[in-house]
Order: structure tokens, then C-alpha cells, then sequence
């Protein structure tokens, strides 16, 4: 162990309070006092530092936020004061019963006022803080007993490790709810389903699923958030709801904004009709309003039943579920061979939109619920989420319905299907299997990875059953006249549609990684991927253990990324791509010599109308390629493109001398052909 100074002391000690500004301004207040560059510097200064001195690691270190092993079991802790659930109100009756109730049960009340809050569709959690530093993290189980889950706890940015006052007491307790939002939760679930696993219902599930994942970096690499709202401080000044907020925000915590003081039971409905529709705009998921007795005196006097406290209650939001009639219960052939089993119902309206396909998840599932055709089930969906079969009303089951069994066979190219013990999901694991290219080129057009606009699934499917595409490269060489003779198609989207797949050569590196599918490789991961290996070369050969050693990469992204590139077809098509002129490297914006294109580094004016692209998706696709788009004409401008009805622009460029385009130059120039 090196021999510690002062200095060393000082500096350490100096990295952690700039390190916890900058992540409480960044995480907690969303206003960055530092780029990410220079955060990142001074975070592996101090990693470096730690390393050379570990006696000088401390649990508050920012660094500390991810553990170095993965946990083998949570242990059962008691909590120090039980974790009560909340009564529920489903309207605004039932809330006025709940008043007149605690009404009745206290004494001689004249003055008080409700604190209401947004409840959060999360998985709550129990801090202890011991002079200030972060000991413990649990869930809340039973209400009694939960699981000390510290270390994943640790991994929330938005959980202070150090509560920022200058005398801290010996013990606080803070509670609160660890949640995901929604973006993440979708991405979770996308990744989820790329790889054939079963999907999270719903937000609350994958956050708590997440809180009791045994390896932290995975838990660090979800960014789940935290919003504190229930302070435990003895002996202390504080003496309502409102001002405990208020100091929760003090000591570092992120604490919801979206809070309002109620005199009466009107203001709450007036703060809950609000936000059953304002919630469509949060970032995260709730499923109701919290209302409590601001004062703590008020509070005391009236105490907890078995179950509840008197003084708070839980103001839901109607469920968005129904009822409905399954039709018919057909198989979906992914693009990694997963065969999901997915239920036809009879349309019916479901936050806010028709629904009449429900997830399935896999065969065990099925068998689970004993869904057959026939049955009125219930449908659950919430916001973006994919609609589930929740329950099955046996009831109402008619007579003669058989339970359902999984096809033995894929219904797209007869193959067995098969499905390995231990795992839930069933594949088809013809690698030549129509749904698995159908499902890969799709993908790889998708909003996230290549983005390529128009290359749908109707269309998709028809160049793969005219022997058009047999693999992504094909795409490349797709020509007009080919595509234009398809359904619906015709001379003008054609060329649309060839030039779009054109642009997709100037998409970034890291889209490229995400649309090849690898399995466990998302959107996000590949971003981190692109980052910490710029080029394709470098990636294809690093080790498991280099891969692992990256933040966000767990061992399984790791082995599948090391499988994929070990198979010849895979090494084939990333060369094919490359030589059609894919991105397999990162660049700098401005680095635009080793990424030159027909377009890079010149000026279009885009004048009058043209025959098929609106003048927003011409400038989308020039820029796609490289080229820029102004709307004057002057020297500097190398082309004009013209459309009809051509104005002054047409005129200044003729006097000018610089060259035309027609549309149909534009989209060849484009794919490199003029
Ligand atoms: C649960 C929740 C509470 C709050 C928000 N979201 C929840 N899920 C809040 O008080 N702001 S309180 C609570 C409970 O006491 N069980």
C-alpha cells in the first residue's frame, strides 16, 4: 500500500465534493454545472487515486455507487418502523367518507389542510442514514421484514450517499419510491423481447425486479430514480408533511415537484382531475394522488389501523383494464426465432386507443392463465405499454373449448420448433426461417436503428417473396424499376424508398451495431459499445473481459457479442455492409475527410414544389447524406434543386451559373450513381 500525505488526503477529499456537486446538479436538479468530459476526467482521477489507496475508500465515495461483486442473496432485514400500505379511494365519495371519518376520530379540529402528492408506480424503499452517511437500503417486503438491497440501492444517482447538512444525527430514515421511467422502462422491455424473454407488465415490476437483481452494475446500468417522500428524524423541529418535503430537498434528495397544499375536499379533486390528464406528460408513471394530514400533530392523534394510517389515503385513477372476447390465439415468429403466442380479440378502447391484440408472453403463460379461444378475458394496457391477457373470467367460458397447445411446428416454414429446458421461450431455429429475415430487415429499418422511412413490414414482406432480398446487403442494391412494380408502390415512391435506404449509409456507427440485432444488444448498449470501441475491428476482437470490463456491459451482452462475431456468415455480412459503405467506425462531427460522401461538404437551395418528396423530407435526406441545406442562393451554393413552380431562387441560380437538379438527380446523386 503507497504511503499516504496529506495532499493525497486533500485531494481525495476535494474529487468527492466537486464529484457529489456535480451529480446532485446533473441528477437531482437537471441543471449540469460541469460537461460530461470533465466529469468523467475527475471521476477516474479519483478511481485512479482510490486504487492506489484503498484505505482511503469510504462508503460516500461517489465511486462506491457500483460494487465490484455481485451479491449471492439479499438478507432479511426487520425495519426499524413498519412500511404501511395506503387505504384506497377510487372517487371522489369515497374520499369524503374518508374525511368524515378522521373527522369523527380526532378531537375538536378546526384548522388543517391536506398535503397531496403524485403516487408513483414504483417499488418502495427504506433508507437509514447513520451520521449522515447512507448504511442501509431496503425494500419493503411484508411491510415488517424486507431485503437489504444497499449496494443496488447505492447505484441510484439520484440517492444521496451523503446527506448534505453540517450536523448530521445519528439515524434518519428516509422513504421514498425507486421507479423507472417511462423511456427506460420501454427500452428495458424492447431488449427484453429482442432477446425471447418475457416482458415486464408494467413499470413498478421491472423496477422491482430490477431492485432485486444480485449484480449491481446491472442495477447501475437501468437508471432507476428515486423520489423521496417520507421523513423519519426524531427529535427534530419539524412538525408537517410539507416542511418534511421541503427538508428531504435540503439534505439532497430529489423530491417530486409536483405538489400542492388543499384546504378541502375540492381542491384535491381540482390537483386529481389535473393530473389524471397532466400525467400523460410525465416522464414516469402513477397510477393515482396521495392525500395526507399535513400536520404531524394530526397525524399522531389519529395513528394506524392494522393496516393503514388514518391520516392518508390513496386517490386512484380508474383502471385501464376491460373486458373482452378472444377470438383466436395465433403464434409470432420474431426475428431471433422466438414464437410468442399473442391473443386476437374482439376491439375494445383501452387508454385511450383500440386494442385487439394482447401479448401472450409464451406457452407457460398460456397454461397458466388456461386461456382458451373463446373465453372473456380482461385486458390490461397502460400508456405504451404492449396490452396483456391479465385474467381469464372461467364463468363465462362457453361449452366445448379446448385448452391451447403450441403449434409443433413454425407457422412460417414448417420447421420444428423447439424449445430448450429451463427456458420459457419456444424458437424456431431455422436460421434460413422467412420470419427471422422478415423480422431482421425490419429491424434494422426500425425508428432506432438505420431509421429508414418507408421500408415497412408490408413492403418488406414483398421484396422478400419476389426473391428481391435474401439478406440486409440486398438492399443496397435495390433498383427503381425493381420496387415499382410492387403493390402500391409506383415510379415515385420507389425512388423515395431507394434513396431512403441510400441515406441510411451515413447513419451512425452505433445504429449500424443495434440493427445488426445481436442478442442483448439494445439501443443504449450499443451506444455504449460504439463509445468505448470505435471501430468495428476493435470491437469484433475484443476479449469477454475487455467487454465486461465497460460500464453497462454485463457478462451476457459480452459472450453473445463474442459468439455473433466467432460465426463466418456474421464476419461475411459485416464486410459485405462495409464494402456497400455502412458506418463500422465513430467519427467526429467535423472529421468529415475519412466519411466523405457525394453530398459532404456541399450547399443545396431546394426551390419550387417537387414531384414526390415534400421540401422537409428533400432536407432530411440531404443532410442524412452529408450535404447542407440553406434557403438563399449565393455563390457558395453548389446545387439547386428545382421543382415546379420555380421562383427567383431558379433565376439567381442561372445568373449564377450553378447547377440544377431535378429531383430524380437529386435521390441518384444521393445513392452515388451520377
Ligand atoms: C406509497 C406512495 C406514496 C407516495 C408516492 N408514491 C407512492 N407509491 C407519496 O406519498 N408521495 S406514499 C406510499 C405509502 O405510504 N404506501
Amino acid at each position: 500500500m503507497a504511503a499516504v500525505t496529506s495532499e493525497i488526503e486533500q485531494r481525495i477529499a476535494q474529487l468527492r465534493v466537486e464529484l457529489q456537486r456535480a451529480g446532485y446538479a446533473y441528477y437531482v436538479l437537471d441543471r449540469p454545472i460541469m460537461p460530461d468530459e470533465v466529469y468523467d476526467r475527475l471521476y477516474r482521477q479519483l478511481q485512479e487515486l482510490e486504487t492506489q489507496y484503498p484505505q482511503l475508500i469510504t462508503p460516500d465515495s461517489p465511486t462506491q455507487r457500483v460494487g465490484d461483486k455481485p451479491a449471492s442473496k439479499f438478507t432479511s432485514v426487520k425495519h426499524r418502523i413498519p412500511l404501511y400500505s395506503l387505504e384506497n379511494a377510487f372517487n371522489l365519495e369515497e374520499l369524503e367518507r374518508w374525511q368524515s371519518r378522521w373527522q369523527r376520530q380526532a378531537s375538536k379540529v378546526n384548522d388543517f389542510a391536506y398535503v397531496c402528492e403524485l403516487k408513483i408506480d414504483g417499488s418502495a424503499l427504506a433508507l437509514t442514514y447513520e451520521n449522515g452517511i447512507l448504511v442501509k437500503g431496503a425494500t419493503r417486503g411484508d411491510g415488517v421484514r424486507g431485503e437489504d438491497i444497499t449496494q443496488n440501492v447505492r447505484t441510484i444517482k439520484t440517492i444521496p450517499l451523503k446527506l448534505n447538512l453540517d450536523n448530521p444525527p445519528a439515524t434518519v430514515e428516509v422513504r421514498g419510491e425507486a421507479f423507472l421511467p417511462l423511456d427506460i422502462f420501454e427500452a428495458i422491455n424492447q431488449e427484453r423481447q429482442e432477446r425471447g424473454e418475457s416482458l415486464f407488465a408494467n413499470p413498478r415490476n421491472a423496477a422491482s425486479g430490477t431492485l432485486r437483481q444480485l449484480d449491481s452494475k446491472i442495477v447501475a446500468a437501468r437508471q432507476l430514480n428515486f423520489f423521496a417522500y417520507t421523513l423519519h428524524l426524531p427529535q427534530s423541529e419539524i412538525s408537517s408533511q410539507w416542511e418534511s418535503l421541503e427538508f428531504l430537498q435540503e439534505m439532497g434528495f430529489l423530491v417530486n415537484p409536483n405538489r400542492k397544499l388543499c384546504q378541502s375536499v375540492e381542491e384535491i379533486a381540482e390537483y386529481y382531475r389535473h393530473w389524471d390528464l397532466a400525467r400523460k406528460n410525465l416522464a414516469y408513471m402513477t397510477d393515482g394522488v396521495v392525500v395526507k394530514l399535513n400536520s404531524y400533530r394530526l397525524q399522531q392523534q389519529l395513528g394506524f389501523t392494522q393496516k393503514f394510517p388514518r391520516w392518508a389515503i390513496a386517490l386512484k385513477y380508474p383502471a385501464e383494464e376491460s373486458p373482452t372476447v378472444v377470438k383466436d390465439i395465433i403464434v409470432n415468429v420474431g426475428r431471433t426465432g422466438a414464437v410468442t403466442p399473442m391473443a386476437i380479440m374482439q376491439p375494445v378502447q383501452l387508454a385511450g386507443t383500440t386494442v385487439q391484440r394482447a401479448t401472450l408472453h409464451n406457452s407457460d403463460r398460456v397454461a397458466e392463465l388456461d386461456l382458451r379461444v373463446g373465453d372473456t378475458v380482461i385486458v390490461h394496457k397502460a400508456g405504451e405499454i404492449i396490452p396483456e391477457v391479465v385474467r381469464v373470467l372461467i364463468e363465462l367460458r362457453p361449452a366445448n373449448t379446448q385448452p391451447y397447445q403450441m403449434p409443433s411446428h413454425c407457422p412460417e416454414c414448417n420447421s420444428p420448433l423447439v424449445r430448450p429446458s429451463g427456458e420459457a421461450v419456444t424458437r424456431c431455429v431455422n436460421s434460413s426461417c422467412p420470419a427471422i429475415l422478415r423480422g431482421s430487415i425490419i429491424h434494422w429499418a426500425s425508428r432506432d436503428a438505420l431509421d429508414i422511412r418507408g421500408l415497412g413490414e408490408k413492403i418488406v414482406i414483398l421484396l422478400i417473396e419476389r426473391g428481391l432480398v435474401n439478406s440486409i446487403v440486398d438492399l443496397y442494391s435495390l433498383e427503381v424499376e425493381q420496387i415499382a412494380d410492387l403493390e402500391r408502390m409506383g415510379t415515385k415512391s420507389a425512388a423515395k424508398l431507394v434513396a431512403a435506404i441510400a441515406a441510411s449509409k451515413q447513419q451512425p456507427y452505433a445504429r449500424v451495431l443495434y440493427g445488426l440485432g445481436i442478442r442483448y444488444v439494445g439501443s443504449v448498449n450499443a451506444k455504449i459499445l460504439a463509445e468505448n470501441f470505435p471501430t468495428i475491428e476493435q470491437l469484433s476482437s475484443a476479449s469477454v473481459e475487455t467487454l465486461e470490463a465497460v460500464y453497462g456491459i454485463g457478462t451476457e451482452i459480452a459472450r453473445s457479442l463474442k459468439e455473433w462475431f466467432e460465426i463466418t456468415a456474421n464476419q461475411a455480412l459485416i464486410n459485405s455492409l462495409q464494402k456497400v459503405g455502412l458506418q463500422f467506425q465513430n467519427f467526429s462531427p467535423t472529421d468529415n475527410a475519412t466519411q466523405s460522401t457525394s453530398l459532404t461538404g456541399k450547399t443545396f437551395v431546394v426551390t419550387g414544389t417537387l414531384p414526390t418528396l415534400k421540401r422537409n423530407e428533400a432536407k432530411n435526406l440531404i443532410e442524412q447524406a452529408g450535404g447542407k441545406v440553406t434557403s438563399a442562393v449565393s455563390s457558395k451554393t453548389d446545387y439547386v434543386v428545382v421543382g415546379e413552380d420555380a421562383g427567383s431562387k431558379l433565376a439567381k441560380a442561372q445568373q449564377l451559373g450553378i447547377t440544377q437538379l431535378t429531383e430524380a438527380q437529386l435521390l441518384k446523386l444521393i445513392q452515388g450513381k451520377s
